[in-house]
């Protein structure tokens, strides 16, 4: 397997060997199921460019962290059914992983790409536990008769590993009996407004190694708009920033994705958030892993 370079690099136009990258980022714009606004498959693009309106120096860590070496890798694009998506996902996220040392980013699409991502980790790192920020509990095992439905996104994985799920304001009648259950820890978003004391219980319910999984609806719509379901009342920027980077501080992230930016006409508030999310993110694991 060789990663050919995305056209659109991230934050800056020049290739870096993938390699040498501390990161290495995968757009996935795969869009099948969603169910009431439509166009994530348009939110990687969207995302990589308006990386170039980011600054290279972020201006908390005080540092140029693009340094740390980022690859962009072309589009994941295999999306002749569902069922080949699936499995070719699969097989490339264990070969990223094993051929490359750089943590995966990947950028939805929709948030049942998650399903694919995880079993790779799940593999290769012993217990793995998801961090889920969703304002949706995303856990019944098929929706409208599909069990790859983005609102099922982390029904398979609830079944193997433990998740922590913050932000949830939203959960379906077939789903209620899974929260806070077996192994998934869900933190309800109306009963969580302390932040600090949310932090403290996060980073204790997590394992070591975490994969985190964001849904950018787990935002209050404020930060991020675009967006195909949206509910009220979400994490502000500063407050989700402060229990990222408690976990990135903590915890040994092994991958992470940001799904479900669906950007609207007139507005780069979401895509531009989502970059500098990103940005900030691989700044605090750079900064726990000593390379910057
Ligand atoms: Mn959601």
């Amino acid at each position: 397997m060789k990663l050919i370079p995305n056209r659109l690099q991230f934050l800056i136009d020049e290739v870096i060997d993938p390699q040498k990258a501390s990161f290495i980022i995968v757009p996935i714009p795969y869009e099948h199921t969603t169910s009431y606004g439509k166009g994530t498959k348009n939110g990687p693009k969207s995302i990589l460019k308006s990386s170039y309106q980011l600054e290279l120096w972020d201006e908390e860590i005080k540092k140029d962290i693009y340094k740390v070496g980022i690859f962009t890798a072309d589009y994941f694009n295999h999306i002749k059914s569902e069922k080949v998506f699936f499995r070719e996902i699969g097989r490339f996220v264990d070969d990223l992983i094993s051929i490359y040392r750089g943590i995966p980013i990947f950028i939805g699409g929709e948030h049942s790409i998650t399903q694919g991502l995880v079993p790779s980790f799940e593999k290769k790192y012993e217990n793995l536990s998801i961090l889920h920020f969703d304002a949706h509990a995303d856990l019944r095992d098929e929706y409208e008769g599909n069990p790859h439905s983005h609102a099922s996104a982390l029904y398979p994985a609830s079944l193997r590993s433990k998740i922590v799920q913050i932000g949830i304001r939203s959960v379906a009648t077939e789903e209620k009996h899974l929260i806070n259950t077996g192994n998934v820890k869900t933190f309800l978003m109306h009963e969580c407004l302390d932040v600090d004391k949310l932090i403290e219980d996060v980073v204790e319910e997590l394992s070591n190694n975490v994969y985190l999984t964001i849904d950018v609806d787990g935002f209050d719509p404020s930060v991020m708009p675009a967006t195909g379901t949206p509910q009220p009342g979400g994490f502000s920027w500063y407050d989700a920033l402060k229990i990222f980077k408690a976990v990135c501080m903590n915890k040994n992230i092994v991958g992470f994705d940001i799904v479900e930016v669906s950007p609207i006409k007139g507005s780069n508030i979401t895509e531009f958030n989502s970059a500098k999310l990103i940005y900030r993110l691989i700044g605090y694991i750079s900064l726990r892993k000593g390379l910057l």
